[in-house]
Parts: structure tokens; sequence; C-alpha cells
């Protein structure tokens, strides 16, 4: 099953650091004044507050988010999804940063977590969640984090689809032409980089076989993406999505072997 979710990501962006209180801001930009009347995932909104107007960088900065639905009266119960309340997805602008952390829920609609941005620069926050009896939403907020910048990094296609991480080769094929709006399989199949014995003995993360992160090169489209069987342990796990456009989109997988959890990451050109 593919959900893919592009869904009321103006809300959170018209929020001002700070602006928790005000339930002004229900409409959902971008509808020309006309308010929404979509189903109820649509009137979500999320209010993000940093502990610090002026986040640095290397230093802890707590994130607060309000969950609240269009009259801004907060939503207090959230269904589990990969074993968690919320997944918050950390990118830099430039893709090259990559954190996923797991806010903590605080009782009526509070999500709460720290985190330490690595250099200074934008970056963009992704909270994936369902608020209970409607779909998964995302919400998205961008934020400026002082401090020096790291080089910025081209997000660039690559020719192949093969890397090491963690010890183990990691190759990303799919089942068929990488192409926009059809349902694919990503594939990831990994061996041991020293032995070339396929991997057979990966744990369960989140409840699956790992946990896949895709985004377009703009950071603008975040992507759904489903494992396919769970109960995998490799050398092969595998993926459901559909990428909505052509376009670069950067894809993250997360696993864990022998207690430890790595990431690999590849960038794509879907045509
Ligand atoms: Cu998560």
């Amino acid at each position: 099953m593919i959900a893919l979710t592009a869904c009321s990501k103006t809300t959170s962006e018209q929020m001002k650091q700070g602006g928790a209180g005000s339930a002004d801001h229900g409409g959902h930009g971008g509808n020309h004044g006309e308010e929404a009347k979509a189903g109820a995932g649509a009137s979500v909104q999320a209010l993000w507050k940093l502990s610090s107007a002026k986040p640095m960088a290397k230093q802890n900065t707590t994130l607060t988010l309000q969950i609240q639905d269009g009259q801004g009266k907060p939503i207090e119960k959230f269904d589990i999804n990969h074993e968690k309340q919320m997944h918050l997805i950390v990118v830099s602008k430039d893709l090259s940063y990559f954190d996923h952390i797991h806010p903590e829920y605080k009782g009526k609609g509070v999500f709460e977590v720290s985190t330490a941005f690595p250099a200074g620069g934008e970056y963009k926050l992704v909270a994936d969640f369902i608020p209970a009896g409607m779909t998964a939403t995302t919400q998205t907020h961008w934020i400026q984090v002082e401090g020096e910048k790291a080089p910025q990094v081209q997000v660039q296609p690559e020719a192949h689809l093969a890397k090491t991480a963690d010890g183990k080769n990691i190759t990303l094929t799919t089942d068929g032409q990488l192409a926009a709006g059809k349902e694919l399989t990503l594939k990831f199949h990994m061996e041991d980089a020293a032995t070339n014995q396929p991997v057979t003995n990966l744990q369960p993360y989140l409840g699956a076989v790992g946990h896949v992160v895709i985004m377009s090169a703009d950071a603008e489209q975040y992507l759904h993406v489903h494992p396919m069987d769970e109960k995998s342990t490799g050398p092969d796990a595998l993926f459901m999505t559909t990428f909505p456009k052509a376009g670069i989109y950067k894809v993250w997988g997360q696993f864990q072997q022998n207690g430890k959890v790595f990431i690999v990451s590849y960038v794509i050109q879907v045509s």
C-alpha cells in the first residue's frame, strides 16, 4: 500500500517561531483565500517552537511541536507507526545532513525532542505522524541555524547505486525503470565487504527490516516508503514507493545489525 503525503505542509510554515498560542493561523496558505474543506487530515497543524530564537550549531536545541486541529484544539491521541508516535526527519538544505529522531510525547498534543545541528545554515524538519482516526500526515518547518556553515554539497544523481557502509557493500536496484507515477520496488542488497558473503543477520529496526526515507533534491517532497517483507533479515530488504514527479531524489536506508543502526544513502534520477 502506498501513502504518499504531500499534505498540509503549508500550515506549519506559516507559523512563526514562538507563534504558539495564537489560533488565528488556521487557514491553509496556497488555497488563495478559499477555506479547504478537505478531510480531517487537512486540518492538522503543527506549531513549532525552539528553545532558542537563534539556535547555534553544535549546541543542543529543544524543539517543541504542538499538534492541533483547524480550530486550535490540541490533538491528543496518535497512532503508533513503526513503533513510534512521531518520527522527525532533520535534513540540511543540501540534504548532506540527515537525522531521524523520535520526539517524546508529553501529552495534550505536545511533542518534545532535543537535538544539535552540526553546522550553521538552513535545515528542514519533517514530522511524520498519524493523529488517531486520521490519515498519516507530515508537517514541515524550515529553521535557520547560526554558526559556521559546512561546504554546500550538490545533490548529483549517482551512476552506480552501490555503496559501502558499515563494512557492507549495499546496492540499490528497482524493479523497472525509475519513473514517476508508478509503484516501484526498491531493493537493497547487502554483502559483507570483506568476505562478499550475503548479509543474513539484519535485525528489526522500528519493527521492520529497515526504514527508508526519500526526499526530492529541493527538500520539498517527502515520500512515505513501506517495507514489503518486514521480517526479512537480509540479504535483501524490499520497499515500495511511488515518485510523484520526475527529478532528483535522495534515498536514505537505515538498517540494524549486531545491535547497531547504520545508514546508506543514494542520489537517484527519476524520469
Ligand atoms: Cu522514526
